[in-house]
């Protein structure tokens, strides 16, 4: 299989690239940083497993022209791992920043949608194809400071689920894994702008998933026999768990 998967350079993407290829499968890494892309690319066998897309996953025209250019047997996509995706910021909705909101829209919702729909096409012509969404266990429960955030990975939840309403008819699988507390990769050093001591605080006396385990799972879901569609995987860590309803007393 030929996967192309967005967010490539760190964490779950990372990791996924690395089931994938020690599984005999090729990758396209597309991720902004071409250092990371690089180093990741030799440490997968180089140029034969991995081919390299370094831009911004908003830059839908980039990776277009990009795709046209791949070498011959990377062309037809069977797999887009649509992961890239970012949190910023924690507070209350009344004082979170309007920035961090349009971008978490444009990464986790514009970029998705519209990568989404430029591959599809020749998914849906092959008969053969599969979407994984990364959303969140933030797209299901809500949290304080969760706000667009989770708003963003609910989208994706259901965007997903409306795909399959489109593509079940066209042997086109898709299927949305959505993590709990994650550590190991950058997501709280992005949620908190590089503030270190607040990422580290997310996991301190926890035990969290790491990026294996998610890549574990989107493995599984990817290599299931071609009839079966897993619509969606909930997991969290066993330390996790959906929170109480709140009540606030005077
Ligand atoms: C990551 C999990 O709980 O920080 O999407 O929203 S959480």
């Amino acid at each position: 299989m030929v996967i192309l998967i967005t967010g490539a350079s760190v964490g779950f993407g990372a990791a996924s690239a690395r089931k994938f290829v020690a599984n005999g499968h090729k990758v396209i890494l597309l991720a902004r940083r071409l250092e990371k892309l690089e180093a990741l690319q030799k440490e997968l066998g180089g140029e034969e497993n991995a081919q390299i897309i370094a831009c911004d996953v908003c830059d839908t025209a980039r990776i277009e022209s990009a795709l046209a250019n791949l070498a011959q047997d990377f062309k037809q996509i069977d797999v887009l791992l649509n992961n890239a995706g970012l949190a910023l910021g924690l507070q209350s909705a009344d004082e979170a920043n309007i920035a961090d909101w349009e971008e978490m829209i444009q990464t986790n919702v514009l970029a998705l949608v519209r990568l989404t729909r430029l591959l599809l096409p020749q998914m849906v012509a092959r008969k053969k194809g599969h979407i994984i969404n990364i959303g969140s266990i933030a797209g299901r429960y809500p949290y304080p400071g969760g706000n667009v955030y989770g708003a963003t990975k609910a989208f994706v939840r259901q965007f997903s689920l409306n795909l399959r309403a489109d593509l079940y008819d066209k042997h086109i699988r898709v299927s949305n894994i959505e993590p709990g507390l994650s550590g190991g990769s950058e997501f709280s050093l992005v949620r908190f702008k590089g503030d270190e001591k607040l990422a580290n605080a997310v996991y301190e006396g926890t035990k969290p998933l790491l990026p294996e385990d998610i890549a574990e799972a989107i493995f599984w879901v990817a290599t299931l026999p071609s009839h079966i569609n897993v619509n969606t995987i909930e997991l969290m860590p066993t330390i996790q768990a959906p929170a109480a309803l709140n009540v606030h007393k005077q």
